[in-house]
């Protein structure tokens, strides 16, 4: 909030008369032939309208469920779905790698898959019968409705005497980062009696012990499933532990050697393609790093003329005649395709990959049940990138497995715990076989098992089952039943922030329960405060917030340090990448505390060079020049969301040298940056731009700020200078008329640049200016044309046209979809070779600029983009909480709370105790949620014809305020000002400057949780 303009959209409806002025002129524009993207496109009255109308919350049924994958563990602890019937899937909670795709094979339309057995069934008696349903899909009627973090499934059957719905989340309380980010997920399983008689009911809860998931197949191990009862709860308890290597009476056979690969040639196996040549390889093979540690003189190694080829290996049958297969592996690591797999009729029963390495290594598989089979060995190179080759030797049938470097079991990524527990005292072991013998025949409680302490092979797949002991429900009687499914693998890597919490899952657990009331209750009062108390469209409430599940995926890590660690999507491109993180917005709004992490620990800790001010963009040793001007705009962000200025003190030196790193490149002070700019489409601008120039302009402008503060005057006013000539000279320099280009020299740098283009992010600074409060960087004429150019010639309400005639590389959008291109050339030669992805549909970049247009009063486009989004990832097609980039649940995609923040117009300072607002929507009648540093609340604004009401009423935490601001309309000349907190009024002053009233208070006030603060302003 920081200008006041003339025209404020009253009406919603009326907005798109704005349209008509918009495009009364736009078709003199002369376009480039194949620049097949409509001037005039304006929505309908009736689409306008149901974009902006409040409207109910999605409920999806049927196909739709088919789809959904809304994640609902704690932030950074793994990736654990709801699917759309309510069961469980993904279950990337195991610390291994999971790389989710470079995009082009992500955006698909798909169910995820449940790799772990585990689910919930009603059994109920009535009238001496006793039917049971699970909660899946074959209930009956299944509905689901999920606005992040909290999903509902309802469940009804006309046939079944009750109805069921389950509530599913991980606590999520904005401010308290440690409590959302528990391993833990929450069910609250609501059973009503539907029937006119009264009816029995039991809640059966069952888990697969999924503890060394990935390494089963190579350890030699036991799982263990205990039924525990403490605290009054009953858990089901999954862990692993050592098993004794079988010797003595049962003593290993001799070995078999399967293959060693010494010979002139395969011998009787078979090959296809062309990866794996005629015979073994004698080594290492040309242009190839060393391969070593394999046997003898042959092995298996599949980089014969590079890694681009393809081809299989397969052996002939054999008889699995030993209880382990032995081998040595290496090559890359790439599941499906550089691998080696054990076949039995066809199917593969075990497979392994390498891990980048040329180095081979022993690794084993345990077949112990597979004894007597038929079974085929089969080498997979179907892999041409980067290690995209496997090596394979000395394949063997023992009964002992071979010495690998697993390291001890309880250190494996793998190990640990997982539990089920119920929230009360579970029924008896004998009364739960009962139960299972009552519902015997029913697919799903065939494999479940009720041993109160049973030990098995680690290669064993075991469900355990409680029991919540049987009910009696009154007709139309309701009642609640709590579990809670929680998980604990310290072994990552780097650790887990929640191993310093916890040491095992049931620990979790009890955690969740003891702490149930308020962790259950703060996420209810969130989601109410969020989703039902406001006025703002439910759709678009759901479509900015269902990005903040990015954080509770594999994208997002919390390492044991404290440090908050990312992907750019999940498994792909590392290192908390500066310029992908430079979108989002969400994090640091609602868990300021892991983006200040990530700052001091990463970008002025880890990959800051104290010699230069350079921030590694991947904590390494590499420049992007988006990424380092967007560091200074995060940590001014980050200090803006402190409560003090601790965090400024301490790094202002380091964002001082990295903003005069920046400076450094501009190299004459003029405010341009000329030079070679390393950016977030992985190429390099080669010439003045305001892609980087703006970035660069906001980040003066916050280093401005921040000097002032730190009382570096001198170093202030160095920056204003720098800001202003800069400013100046890109409307001299870079304004077509419409829009901001690129100054570059084509036939120095033929490839990679936008030259006249229109790219989407050209005020890309000028949004995070915003955002920051930190005022236009370049004149306000210019911004606002320029947005609207973006609209016009990159907005297309059907991308096909335009796809036909420039092909992405990636497809985010299909044919009949709306969406925004990177990079258009309107009106003049189209740059086949110009910036990567131009092409393409990135949701980031559409909050990014659906966002700025908020905060531009272009408020019916920037709902149009977003609606855009919304269709393109409707159940019937896509996930809706996946937004796909470079991999799964992309961090670009969190650009959407700047849409969300604009919408409020908020403005926030927390040192300075400053909070303002500015509705960009129906500011007549205004409500919706808001942050600051240590509390959140709703805001809500009532404009009448001489009066205007402010409401800021604290739900959790504290507020410390010393200043407001508000915008009043034109019309409030002069105002009286009324401030009144907790019941009493408050001293203050008051100054009214172009709609803008800015209030100061006598005395700072430290509002309480559940006080409220008015403010009514009288004309
Ligand atoms: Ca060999
Ligand atoms: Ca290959
Ligand atoms: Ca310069």
């Amino acid at each position: 909030m920081r200008r006041y303009r003339v025209f404020v959209v009253i009406v919603a409806y009326l907005a798109c008369c704005a349209f008509i002025t918009i495009y009364s002129w736009a078709a003199k524009v002369a376009l480039r032939p194949g620049h097949v993207i409509p001037l005039e496109k304006e929505p309908s009255r009736a689409e306008v309208k149901r974009m902006f109308a409040r409207g109910e919350p999605d409920v999806w049924t049927g196909k739709d469920l088919e789809t959904i994958g809304m994640p609902v563990g704690g932030i950074a602890t793994g990736q654990l779905y709801l699917r759309g019937d309510g069961t469980l899937a993904l279950w990337q909670i195991f610390n291994k790698h999971i790389f989710s795709g470079y995009g082009a094979d992500n955006y698909r339309t798909y169910r995820p898959e449940s790799p772990v057995d585990s689910g919930f069934a009603v059994v109920v008696s009535q009238d001496g019968k006793t039917l049971a349903r699970p909660l899946d899909a074959t209930f009956g009627t299944v509905e689901f409705q999920g606005e992040y973090p909290i999903g509902i499934v309802r469940y009804s059957n006309d046939e079944f005497p009750v109805k069921v719905a389950s509530e599913v989340f991980s606590p999520f309380i904005p401010l308290n980062a440690k409590d959302s980010a528990l391993p833990a997920t929450l069910f609250h399983i609501a059973v009503e009696n539907n029937s006119r008689k009264p009816v029995d009911v039991a809640v059966l809860g069952w888990l697969q012990n999924a503890v060394c998931f990935d390494s089963a197949v190579a350890v030699h191990a036991n799982r263990r499933t205990q039924i525990v009862n403490e605290k009054g709860r009953t858990l089901i308890v999954h862990t692993a532990e050592k098993a004794p290597i079988p010797e003595g009476a049962d003593a290993p056979r001799e070995k078999i050697v399967l293959a060693d690969f010494e010979g002139a040639d395969y011998g009787d196996w078979k090959t296809t393609g062309e990866a794996f040549g005629t015979k073994p390889a004698a080594g290492t093979l040309q242009q190839q790093n060393p391969v070593s540690e394999f046997l003898g003189k042959g092995l298996v190694n599949t980089f014969l003329g590079g890694d681009g080829p393809h081809g299989t290996l397969t052996s002939p049958a054999f008889e699995v005649s030993r209880r382990f297969i032995n081998f040595l592996i290496g090559g890359g690591s790439q599941q499906n395709q550089t691998c080696i797999n054990l076949l039995i009729d066809g199917k593969v029963v075990r497979t392994a990959v390498g891990k980048d390495n040329e180095k081979l290594e022993s690794y084993f598989w345990n077949v112990e049940e597979l004894e007597g089979k038929s079974a085929q060995i089969q080498i997979v190179d179907d892999a041409s990138g980067g290690w995209g080759h496997i090596n394979i030797d000395q394949i063997e049938l023992d009964d002992r497995p071979a010495k690998i470097q697993l390291g001890p079991l309880d250190t494996l990524p793998d190990f640990g715990s997982m539990t089920l527990a119920f929230a009360e005292k579970g029924a008896a072991a004998g009364a739960v076989q009962e139960t299972l013998k009552a519902v015997a025949g029913q697919p799903w409680a065939e494999k479940l098992h009720a041993e109160e302490n049973t030990a098995y092979p680690v290669n064993k797949n075991r469900s355990a089952v409680l029991a919540a002991p049987a009910v009696k429900l009154a007709a139309g009687e309701k009642r609640t039943f709590t579990f809670v499914l929680a998980w604990f693998f310290p072994n990552h890597e780097k650790g887990h922030e929640y191993a310093n919490r916890f040491d095992g899952a049931p620990a979790v657990a009890h955690y969740v329960l003891d702490n149930h009331k308020r962790l259950a209750g703060d996420t209810k009062k969130w989601h109410e405060t969020f989703y039902e108390d406001s006025t703002l469209p439910r759709w678009l409430l759901f479509r900015l917030h269902s990005t903040v599940c990015n954080l509770a995926t594999g994208t997002c890590q919390w390492w044991k340090s404290g440090r908050f660690w990312a992907w750019e999507g999940v498994g792909c491109c590392n290192g908390t990448c500066t310029h992908v993180w430079n979108y989002a917005h969400a994090p640091a709004r609602l868990f300021p505390e892991l983006e200040r992490s990530a700052r001091e620990m990463q970008d002025f800790g880890e990959g800051y060079h104290e010699d230069s001010g350079l921030v590694g963009f991947r904590s390494d040793n590499n420049y992007a020049a988006d990424g380092q001007c967007g560091t200074v705009l995060k940590a001014y962000r980050e200090h803006l969301m402190s409560a003090d200025s601790a965090f400024l003190k301490r790094n202002w030196p380091r964002i001082k040298m990295a903003l005069e790193f920046s400076i450094k490149q501009d190299g004459n002070d003029d405010g341009l940056i000329e030079n070679s700019q390393h950016n977030t489409y992985d190429i390099n601008f080669e010439g003045p731009n305001t892609f980087v120039g703006s970035l660069y302009l906001a980040a003066l402008r916050a280093g401005e700020e921040m000097a002032k503060e730190m009382g570096d005057a001198e170093f202030a006013k160095r920056c204003r200078g720098i800001f202003e000539s800069g400013s100046k000279l890109s409307v001299e320099r870079l304004w077509d008329g419409e829009y901001f280009f690129e100054v570059v020299d084509l036939a120095k740098h033929p490839k990679h640049q936008y030259e006249k283009g229109c790219l989407s992010d050209q005020l890309f600074g000028q949004g995070w200016a915003e955002l920051l409060s930190l005022g236009y960087i370049y004149p306000p004429e210019n911004v606002k044309t320029a947005l609207e150019s973006v609209w016009k010639y990159n907005w297309a309400p059907d991308i096909g046209p335009y796809n036909v005639e420039h092909k992405p590389e990636r497809w985010f959008a299909r044919e009949g979809e709306p969406g925004l291109f990177t990079c258009t050339w309107p009106k003049s030669t189209y740059l086949p070779d110009g910036v990567f992805y131009k092409n393409e549909i990135w949701t980031g970049i559409e909050y990014q600029v659906a966002g700025h247009m908020v905060a531009e009063g272009m408020v019916t486009e920037a709902l149009t983009i977003c609606d855009g989004i919304q269709k393109r990832y409707h159940p019937a097609k896509h996930n809706p909480y996946n937004e796909i980039e470079c991999g799964d649940h992309y961090a670009r995609a969190l650009a959407s709370w700047g849409v969300y923040t604009n919408l409020a117009g908020y403005e926030y300072h927390g040192p300075n105790a400053h909070l303002g607002f500015a509705p960009k929507i129906t500011p007549e009648d205004f409500r919706a949620a808001f942050t600051a540093a240590e509390g959140w609340g709703s805001f809500s604004q009532r404009r009448k014809r001489d009066t205007q009401h402010q409401l800021i009423d604290l739900r959790w935490g504290s507020l410390a305020l010393k200043s407001l601001a508000f915008e009043v309309p034109e019309s409030f000349e002069k105002v009286k000002v009324n401030v009144v907190a907790g019941g009493s009024p408050l001293a203050c002053q008051h100054t009214l400057n172009n709609g803008r009233l800015d209030i100061t208070l006598n005395e700072k006030l430290i509002l309480k949780e559940g006080q409220l603060l008015a403010v009514t302003i009288q004309r």
